[in-house]
């Protein structure tokens, strides 16, 4: 790749600024003097961060760097349920509400922090009985609900590595989990709930654990009507485990180097990787940013929509709000579900101040329209936060507007399963930039670089590495060194996910999207992100999705996939529309060569469209596989 392959639109940057009383009352404060601190003395400054939480033993060293393997606070000894749970109950916060729950037909759980204690020990103690220990693999296939944060802090508690699975995959991805990590003990509830409709998620792990030897048992949380029979020996129901044991487990004292917990990525290529997380290191970098970059406070009623099956739902529903003694409202409800307003009527009736979402969510309510949202006082929100894809500069200032009334900060969290917390954004209280990340977080040394690990000037595009190891880094890849040495090896000892970005004058990281996302047109470079935005930037469109089509000329030419807006119907003019819009947009050279007006885009569960399979799908090829896509 030549470093002129991106560039900045040339207009003015446009900024908005958030009131000033955000900077001075945020944790962070000033960021750029915030960064130099950490600059000056990167030891000192994550000494600092890991005295937030509680070691039982001390660390002796903040840092060891063996290319390509570090490891942190060597040597100290803590659980970072005690951290999550019994330091909170220690310190005044007892009483405080941890888990506000709503399931989808209005039924609602809270659960303190001295609740949730006594069931996450009793549950660990459960655990115990049935012999799983420190190390052991404990696969989690769960929808939404409290148990789901229950199993997975049993698990920590005890130092098993808990593997949880997305509850919206089906039985090959689920079985592959399983035998890759060589689950003992799978924990599943009887359905999840979808718009109104039980789904049965127990037939399909009993199919996903018919060849998976390492099972031993299958704990079944029942929620369904009639009560689901439990059949074989190894089937123990949830509740039964629990209210028969003790409320109190003292908690597995574990080195701060060993595995929490395991979590496989969706790639787009080969099979799932198992990133496997560190106790110390996970849970000082989570802490942090969840305190500095998403600003939580005592007061706040906070409320990420991810699945914990995601990694943002492990570090930002789960660890990091608990970590800080936060409290955590979350739902099993989709967001069109009974009706498209039923998120804003959430945050209105639970108060919610700090709102954390993902721009596919954003852009279907964009295309629906605020009339959903305006019906609501949304005046308790504070901060807004998005995360899993670009966030195009329209979703921006939509969520801007229409959610955050012109007042609150947006802060766009680049970050990866493999990094564990956020990594580069616009901290609360700085200028933000529509449609650019922002800036490396203090404690992250970050740049975009050429092939050759060289950074680009600014206004230039590259590859977007990490230079320097943080305390949530991935360790390895689970039965997979080789693939964990590649994302170092990549770029000449730098780290990289191939994610494509762009460096502004002004410092600021645009996110294009992974490599792999990229179409190579008359040898230009063109990211998908970057003609989808432009084509999203239209007031016709409400999500685009672009591929490669091979071309005897120009190598590839781009078909545009395009979903309209609710009144607007395709027509050959609108066709025209929109290619001369991305023409005026991005260049002539973007311009896609076909457009195909569709109803619906193939995405994983967690909404980043897989381009895979459209691509597949046009030029008549197998399209892989497609186990792990929405309906
Ligand atoms: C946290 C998460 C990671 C990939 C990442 C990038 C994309 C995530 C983004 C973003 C632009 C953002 N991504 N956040 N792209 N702006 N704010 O999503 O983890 O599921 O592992 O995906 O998602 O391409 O490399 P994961």
């Amino acid at each position: 790749m030549t470093e002129q392959d991106f560039s900045v639109p040339l207009e003015a940057p446009k900024y908005y600024r958030p009131d000033p009383s955000y900077r001075e009352q945020s944790w962070i404060g000033d960021y750029e003097e915030a960064y130099q601190r950490f600059i000056a003395d990167p030891d000192g400054f994550w000494r600092e961060r890991a005295a937030e939480i509680e070691w039982f033993e001390p660390f002796d060293r903040v840092m060891e760097w063996d290319f390509p393997y570090a490891r942190w606070f060597l040597n100290g000894k803590l659980n970072i349920t005690h951290n999550c749970l019994d330091r909170h109950v220690q310190n005044g916060r007892a009483n405080k509400v941890a888990l506000f729950w709503r399931g989808e037909q209005g039924e609602e759980k809270a659960y303190t922090y001295s609740q949730l204690l006594r069931n996450v020990s009793a549950f660990a103690n459960a655990l115990k009985r049935m012999g799983v220990k420190k190390g052991d693999r404990v696969c989690i296939y769960m929808p939404v609900v409290p148990e789901q944060v229950i199993a997975m802090l049993a698990c920590a508690r005890i130092g098993a590595v808990h593997s949880v699975v997305f509850g919206g995959f089906g039985v090959n991805a689920l079985n592959q989990r399983i035998r890759d990590s060589g689950s003992k003990v799978v924990i599943t509830s009887d359905v999840s709930m979808r718009r109104g409709k039980e789904i049965q998620l127990k037939p399909i792990v009993e199919e996903a654990v018919v060849n998976a030897p390492s099972v031993e048992a299958i704990i079944v949380h029942r929620r369904g009507t009639p009560m689901v029979e439990l059949h074989s020996e190894i089937e123990l129901d949830f509740y039964e485990l629990l209210e028969r044991e003790s409320h109190s487990c003292e908690p597995e004292v574990m080195d701060a180097e060993d595995p929490l917990f395991l979590l496989y990525t969706s790639g787009t290529t080969g099979s799932p990787k198992g990133i496997i997380h560190a106790c110390g290191g996970y849970a000082v970098g989570t802490q942090y940013t969840t305190k500095y970059v998403l600003d939580v406070k005592e007061d706040d009623v906070y409320w990420c929509t991810a699945d914990p099956g995601w990694i943002t739902g492990h570090s930002y529903v789960v660890y990091g709000p608990l970590l800080n003694g936060a409290t955590v409202f979350f739902t099993e409800t989709t967001p069109d579900f009974p009706d498209h307003g039923i998120w804003w009527k959430l945050i209105r009736d639970y108060g919610v101040s700090i709102f954390y979402t993902a721009p596919t969510a954003i852009r279907m309510f964009m295309r629906v329209g605020e009339q959903w949202s305006d019906r609501y006082d949304l005046s308790s929100l504070r901060v807004l936060a998005s995360v899993g894809e670009p966030l195009n500069p329209e979703a921006f200032e939509w969520f801007y507007h229409h959610i955050g009334r012109d007042r609150c900060p947006i802060v766009d969290t680049w970050w990866q399963t493999e990094t564990g917390m956020h990594m580069i954004t616009t901290m609360v209280g700085e200028p933000m930039r529509p449609g650019f990340a922002g800036k490396p977080i203090p404690g992250v040394v970050a740049d975009v670089v050429d092939m050759d690990g060289r950074p680009v000037e600014a206004g230039n595009g590259g590859f977007l590495a990490i230079k320097r190891p943080w305390p949530s880094m991935l360790r390895t890849v689970y039965n997979d060194d080789d693939r964990y040495r590649k994302y170092w090896t990549t770029l000449d000892n730098l780290y990289t996910a191939t994610d494509l970005a762009v460096k502004g004058h002004d410092g600021n990281i645009m996110v294009i999207g992974r490599a792999d996302d990229l179409i190579i047109v008359a040898g230009h470079n063109i990211g998908t992100a970057e003609v989808e935005s432009a084509l999203v930037s239209h007031e016709a469109t409400a999500e685009a999705a672009v591929i490669g089509v091979p071309d005897p000329v120009k190598g590839n030419q781009i078909k545009a996939f395009v979903i309209l807006k609710d009144g607007y119907t395709g027509s050959d003019r609108l066709k025209s529309d929109l290619r001369y819009h991305v023409r005026m947009t991005v260049g002539p050279i973007a311009m896609p060569s076909e457009i195909e007006f569709v109803e619906a885009l193939p995405k994983t569960r967690s909404g980043k469209i897989v381009r895979r399979v459209l691509r597949a799908k046009e030029l008549g090829m197998d399209p892989g596989d497609t186990s792990t896509l929405e309906d």
